[in-house]
């Protein structure tokens, strides 16, 4: 939509002899020409922190005065390439999206540049050699988080600690780099052991299918090491239900720090949250305003973010915004 003005603009301004805007896909959007438009290809409503991220783009996007068209993919990759080529059709100024998953995104992205339009990259990555495809990434290091999780357990387990994992989706960024550094962190500890490592697809009601399994196959389990809060928290009704109690019996560390699961930490039925910050939204924006004007923008955006132990939650959690 945008361009085919623009044309008409450049054909005008040519014949009185002016220069319009750089022809490399940076529009006159977002300085002060007409509303940008962004095309924003979400996940889907997984879980408490998703929730949260939504709310945020939604917002940031209405305060920024950018136009959002929004698709929830039900966790489905195929459903966020079927958005993406629709954004690609209607001409948005801007894609972003959070990849299901890391691989199998190429194909999709080379159309997006071909259309010169700019792709940027939030909360997830996409495993690609060709980082010409998107602007920019902006997104927790799932990592370090991972790190940070193994690294408290290294330091409050007395006696053999015998891991449950609870993966992330099966594929995605976060799930596969949170194994990775709380493997890291455990690595050499002769008394932390994973003895069962299973995804429950980041949904609560996954965490707890998955926890009633581990309880039968590893009864011996007595530490969940959840990639989300609301598996965490999934978990907890399993262990629950087997008689045992969480927080005590089985010590539970988990990722995101959503409002339930501060809860359930500062009753002590958590013992640790590692932080995963979703409200990126206002610096999604601001990114997209950047990338449409043609002006260089970092190739990557680490998100702010620390970890609570029961007592730091039971003193934040009346603060918490999501
Ligand atoms: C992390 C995000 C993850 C959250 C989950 O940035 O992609 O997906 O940790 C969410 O709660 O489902």
């Amino acid at each position: 939509m945008f361009k085919k003005i623009a044309m008409i603009g450049c054909a005008l301004a040519l014949a009185t002899l002016t220069a319009c805007g750089s022809g490399d896909g940076g529009g006159s959007k977002g300085s002060g020409g007409d509303k940008l438009v962004m095309g924003f290809a979400q996940v889907g409503a997984e879980s408490g922190w998703r929730t949260a991220n939504t709310k945020s783009v939604r917002e940031s996007a209405k305060s920024a005065g950018i136009e959002l068209k929004f698709s929830d993919a039900q966790q489905k990759q195929e459903n966020q390439i079927k958005a993406i080529r629709s954004y690609i059709q209607q001409k948005v100024d801007v894609i972003a999206f959070s990849p299901v998953v890391e691989t199998g995104w190429d194909a999709v992205l080379l159309e997006a540049k071909r259309a010169k339009i700019p792709v940027i990259l939030t909360d997830r990555a996409v495993d690609s050699s060709d980082t010409s495809l998107y602007k920019t990434f902006l997104g927790s290091d799932f990592v370090e988080e991972g790190r940070k999780a193994g690294k408290w357990l290294t330091e409050n387990t007395d006696g053999p600690a015998k891991v449950a994992e609870i993966q992330g989706t099966t594929g995605a960024a976060p799930a596969i780099d949170r194994q990775k550094g709380f493997k890291e962190a455990i690595a050499g500890k002769s008394d932390i052991r994973i003895v069962a490592s299973q995804s429950g697809d980041f949904t609560r009601a996954g965490g707890k299918q998955v926890m009633e399994a581990l309880l039968k196959s590893h009864p011996d389990i007595n530490v969940v090491y959840a990639h989300n809060d609301d598996m965490g928290l999934g978990a907890i009704e399993a262990i629950k239900a087997a008689g045992k109690k969480p927080g005590t019996d089985i010590k539970i560390i988990t990722v995101d720090a959503v409002k339930a699961g501060m809860q359930a930490l500062a009753d002590g039925e958590i013992n640790y949250i590692v932080e995963c910050n979703p409200l990126l939204g206002d610096q999604l924006m601001d990114l997209a305003k950047k990338v449409v004007k043609g002006e260089k923008v970092p190739e990557r955006v680490v998100t702010e973010e620390t970890a609570f132990t029961s007592e730091q939650a039971a003193k934040v959690l009346k603060d918490r915004k999501y």
